[in-house]
């Protein structure tokens, strides 16, 4: 196993470098370019820099996340041979400067969605928070422009502008498009890019959706084992893996988080892994925690043990953390709440090692 940190670049993160060095065990960084629009070429002298500058703080980039797919791919557009070229270039890129794993999700249009990117819990703290309900009676353009305006001035990936101003037209092609023309543009893509990854030593890891089930009318398709099986068999590769979020398949109560681990561990078939916690509020409604398990719904100790047995060197992160001791950061990603995190699974990992 080996334990990181996303980070999201100088200037763009409210956590400096040598703070993420500080945390004991954590070696790298999950780590992104910021400023490049899906379907934009990740240049090999930006990429060299990035690493270089990442490497000077004595971390590792080995883990790059959020190299975004353009719609036009997801969508089956005839646009999209030109950005499929562009996203191996950026592939060539990443592996020439030392990158092993590219995360990446197939969602179209929403990233990941949130009802609310800060709710006061008990403890006094903040949490990010979601609720169906809720979600069903705004408008994708009015949970674009609350979602922007409550990130603390922060860009979140996912939500780029100009991703979005287009939205309404998206949505609408999206009409036509279903859960198995999706998956057709997935393989077609899938079989365009992996024979490069193999050859430059890279895997692929699909992120989860995030929350685990349809949202506006839109196809997804991987928030389920079964999904995940037949991603994983659109290129049998392990060159075609997953980012195991256990957090993103934990919002639905009936996705048994070790188990799928295990499945897919087996396989090896899972690159990397965020590991957080949740907890159920009801149908379709739940708050992110704290990692201990007894502040959530996931058994942290099960799915550090599935790991352990199962796929034991994959690159780890903690994921959401609440915001607390009053710290200003990009919803999810302050310092302290995933560096308590990151000391947490270590004392379960620690605790495997020598059982
Ligand atoms: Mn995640």
């Amino acid at each position: 196993m080996k334990m990181t940190f996303r980070w999201y670049g100088e200037g763009n993160d409210s956590v400096p470098l040598r703070y993420i060095r500080q945390i004991p065990g954590c070696t790298g960084i999950m780590g992104l370019l910021d400023g490049y629009a899906a379907g934009e070429v990740w240049p090999l002298d930006a990429v060299r820099a990035y690493v270089d500058h990442v490497n000077g703080a004595g971390l590792e980039v080995e883990v790059i996340e959020s190299v975004n797919i353009h719609e036009d791919i997801k969508m089956g557009l005839p646009g999209r041979e030109h950005y499929i070229e562009n996203y191996i270039k950026t592939i060539r890129n990443l592996a020439a400067c030392g990158v092993k794993v590219i995360v990446y999700n197939f969602m179209p249009v929403f990233d990941w969605l949130r009802t609310d990117l800060a709710k006061v819990i008990e403890d006094g703290s903040n949490v990010l928070y979601y609720d169906h309900a809720e979600l069903e009676g705004m408008t994708p353009v009015k949970l674009v422009e609350e979602t922007a305006r409550n990130s603390r001035g922060f860009s979140l990936p996912g939500w780029e502008p100009e991703r979005l101003s287009r939205l309404e037209e998206v949505l609408a092609v999206y009409r036509d498009i279903g859960p198995d023309d999706l998956r057709t543009n997935y393989k077609y893509f899938l079989g365009r890019i992996v024979p490069v990854c193999e050859e430059c030593g890279v895997r692929m890891a699909v992120h989860p959706d995030d929350p685990a089930w349809p949202i506006f009318g839109l196809p997804r398709i991987a928030h389920t084992q079964e999904d995940f099986d037949i991603i994983t068999s659109l290129v049998d590769s392990p060159a075609n893996s997953l980012c195991l979020c256990t957090g993103s398949l934990g919002s639905n109560p009936a996705n048994d988080i070790p188990a799928i681990i295990r499945h897919f561990g087996e396989k090896g078939r899972i690159a990397c892994a965020h590991v957080r916690n949740v907890r159920f509020l009801g149908e379709k409604k739940f708050r992110e925690a704290s990692h201990l398990s007894a502040d959530g719904s996931l058994d942290m100790y099960a799915i550090m043990k599935a790991i352990h047995e199962t796929c034991p060197d994959v690159y780890i992160r903690p994921d959401h953390g609440r915001m607390i001791w009053d710290e200003q950061a990009r919803p999810g990603y302050g310092l302290y709440d995933r560096a308590l995190g990151i000391a947490y699974l270590n004392g379960l990992w620690e605790a495997l090692e020598k059982a």
